[in-house]
């Protein structure tokens, strides 16, 4: 999806290279979440002014162009602000008029970014032009900066300030977003504000900030006219012309010093803390119809609408990601870094949650609710894409281990159907990036129904962690690559986890769970295991596998998630064709793809369906099908008879968690030999933030 990057500096001495870097950077941060094309907004050479450069494709293009411009690179700033946007195409084609920002008017008097959809942007666009607006642009971004500058202009005679202003475009639109807003008009200021996008904000000071968070300002003290220049002058505060900005009335404790004066400060506006993580670690995560106001070195948090019980703070956290863990370090590619992180990554998602001596699992954002899970009269799983493999990986362990029957849902289908859903029913959401529309808009649709909500994501601050009633953080890291490697064993995990703990009241489960828990404790060094056969994936891939067509996965019980997941990979970065099959469907119809030609990859480690998957290797074999076989390390026959990548044997419900590395190793390594860009596959997005 796309990234949206704000920098504002006051009291802090800037040069214009400096300012245009840090835009250009924060966006090349966000690269890994897709786009088609970037742009950025800043000052010109003076505050009345706003340049905007826009190119279609990478990053590297808008620095290219950025660095031809005939400006004065030297030129520096006491205070500036400046916002930059890559862009994933909805509405009109990726083409660089399209790109962000966009403007109000050819004086650019209002810019604007804006990561997700006007679902009413016809109607807007319709009652602009009725009023003469005319339009540049095929985007509903467009409609935005139009209404603003409308707006501003027939409210001339209220003298609205910046925020006031922005609250009363946003009451006008539907749909999803998260906006950046800019003006001439209110020269070193920005209003951000976001509504189902995610947005944050990075803090930087020399000295420790007073308080740790942010006061929520509600009603219309925001709305208040901004004092003239005369006004001010007289009532003491520091006027525009002694080339400070003025003081506003309401101080946010947060960001004054000692001696009560606004201090030297910078700030950061991002969709995703990768962007702001090299610069702050103190961030504070908008929620949504927050209506956040930089200005004189402060941000003020205002809202659309006072929600009852809602908080009236905003905490000022510390990030834990390290900027390392979103470099690449000593790795071709993050897919690569990340696959290859698992056995520490696993480590982390059980630290502190599991106690291997004696047999105990405790995920602390569940307690309080497994009484009312454990009354639950089903559960729903509902994930898109890798996600939803997780939970078709653990669905069975689940049903055997609480004994309630487990559901899952892809989420687009589970809205289409408009699933009935009940107060006693639990509906689990997992997502890596927490904002995945679709799986937003399902956990949304089951909170208005009374079910009890759980959100299982890697991102601190998402939007589902933040909805949802409770959860688990499956604290994989940052998950860079798109296609999500790391985090599917950890989402795996994470469930695993939750059944044992739903299941440690039920005392003939204890064998059973004692044995999951022993076999969770062997699993980071039977990963490593696995990565060690790397260079014989590269070999299969390239030798065996590159030049298919198509590729066949089978299996059964708790590998048919493993089939459907290796397949996923395989498709969606190296773009050849493949299948994830039930080993028992063959004999329904897929048999009829098997022949000589036809590359099959088999899984067929230990557990209790081997000898009907034994029966499927027969099926296959007898239409002269030369399967290659996922068998374990001990499995004489198989690795005598067939070509094959032998694993480690773990327990039947955490085989999985082996047995994708494998799977993950042969898809990237098919991505290199087809030479595509592995971290960004063509026409995917990190995180899928529109429906
Ligand atoms: C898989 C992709 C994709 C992803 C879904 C769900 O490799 O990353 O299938 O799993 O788009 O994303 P979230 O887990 O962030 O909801
Ligand atoms: N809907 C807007 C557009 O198509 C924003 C898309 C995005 O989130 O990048 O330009």
């Amino acid at each position: 999806m796309c990234g949206i990057f704000g920098y504002l500096n006051y009291l802090v001495e800037r040069d214009r290279r400096f300012i245009l870097d840090t835009l250009t950077n924060g966006l090349s941060r966000l690269e890994y979440r897709g786009y088609d094309s970037a742009g950025l907004a800043a000052d010109g050479d003076s505050a009345e002014e706003t340049y905007i450069f826009k190119q279609m494709g990478k990053v590297a293009a808008l620095k290219k162009l950025v660095n031809e411009q005939q400006v004065d690179f030297e030129k520096t700033f006491i205070s500036h602000c400046g916002m930059a946007h890559t862009r994933w195409a909805t509405h009109g084609q990726p083409s660089q008029l399209n790109s962000h920002p966009h403007r109000s008017d050819p004086n650019n008097e209002f810019t604007i970014v804006h990561n997700g959809i006007i679902t009413n942007y016809k109607e807007i666009k319709t009652l602009l032009s009725k009023k003469g607006i005319s339009f540049e642009t095929d985007t509903d971004t467009e409609c935005v900066a139009k209404l603003t500058k409308y707006v501003y202009e027939t409210t001339k005679d209220q003298n609205l300030t910046f925020t006031a202003l922005v609250k009363q475009v946003a009451k006008e639109l539907e749909g999803s977003f998260a906006f950046i807003f800019k003006s001439v008009h209110f020269p070193n200021e920005v209003v951000a504000t976001r509504r189902g996008s995610p947005l944050l904000v990075g803090v930087k000071t020399a000295k420790k900030l007073k308080v740790d968070f942010v006061d929520v300002e509600f009603g219309s003290a925001a709305d208040n006219v901004t004092p003239t220049p005369a006004e001010a002058s007289s009532t003491g505060f520091l006027s525009a012309e002694d080339g400070h900005p003025q003081l506003h009335r309401s101080q946010s404790r947060a960001f004054l010093s000692e001696d009560g004066m606004p201090q030297p400060i910078e700030f950061f506006l991002a969709s995703d803390a990768a962007a702001i993580v090299e610069h702050t670690k103190r961030v504070l995560y908008l929620e949504d119809d927050d209506i956040a106001h930089i200005a004189s070195g402060e941000l003020h948090i205002h809202r659309l609408r006072r929600d009852e019980g809602a908080s009236t703070t905003r905490s000022i956290q510390t990030l834990e990601i390290e900027l390392a863990e979103i470099m690449k370090g000593s790795f071709d590619h993050f897919m690569q870094k990340e696959i290859y992180e698992q056995p520490e990554s696993v480590v982390n998602t059980m630290r502190g949650r599991v106690n291997f001596e004696k047999h105990q699992v405790t995920l602390g954002g569940l307690r309080g609710y497994l009484q009312i899970m454990r009354r639950a009269r089903r559960i729903v799983f509902i994930a898109c894409g890798t996600s939803y493999h997780s939970c078709l990986a653990t669905r069975g362990i689940f049903e055997e281990l609480t004994e309630i029957p487990a559901q899952i849902e892809l989420a687009s289908d589970f809205l289409d159907r408009r699933t009935p859903i009940f107060r006693d029913d639990v509906c689990v959401f997992v997502s890596q990036s927490g904002e995945t529309a679709d799986t937003i808009l399902a956990m949304r649709y089951c909170l208005e129904r009374g079910a009890l909500c759980v959100g299982i994501t890697n991102t601190v601050g998402s939007s589902i962690s933040r909805e949802s009633h409770c959860g688990v953080h499956i604290n994989a890291g940052p998950e860079i690559g798109v296609a999500s490697t790391k985090a599917y064993t950890s989402q795996y995990i994470a469930l695993v986890m939750m059944a044992l703990q739903l299941s440690e009241d039920r005392l003939s489960m204890t064998e059973r769970r004692n044995a999951i828990i022993d076999g969770l404790y062997r699993l980071p060094q039977q990963i490593k295991q696995v990565l060690n056969q790397d260079s014989n994936l590269q070999q299969l891939a390239s030798v065996t596998l590159s030049k298919e067509k198509s590729l066949l996965l089978m299996g059964r019980g708790y590998q048919n998630a493993t089939c459907l997941e290796g397949a996923l990979k395989i498709k969606e970065i190296s773009y050849m064709h493949s299948e994830g099959i039930l080993a028992g469907e063959l004999k329904h119809g897929p048999l009829a793809l098997v022949d000589e030609n036809m590359p099959v990859i088999l899984i067929m480690t230990k557990d209790s369906l081997y000898p009907k998957v034994q029966s499927a290797l027969q099926q296959v074999t007898a239409r002269k099908g030369q399967p290659i076989i996922v068998c374990n390390d001990d499995d004489e026959d198989l690795l005598k008879n067939y070509k094959t990548i032998s694993v480690p044997q773990n327990v039947d419900c955490l085989q999985g968690l082996v047995n994708i590395v494998p799977l993950q190793l042969l898809s990237y390594h098919l991505a290199v030999i087809q030479g595509v860009d592995v971290d960004f596959p063509r026409n995917l997005a990190k995180s899928v933030t529109v429906e």
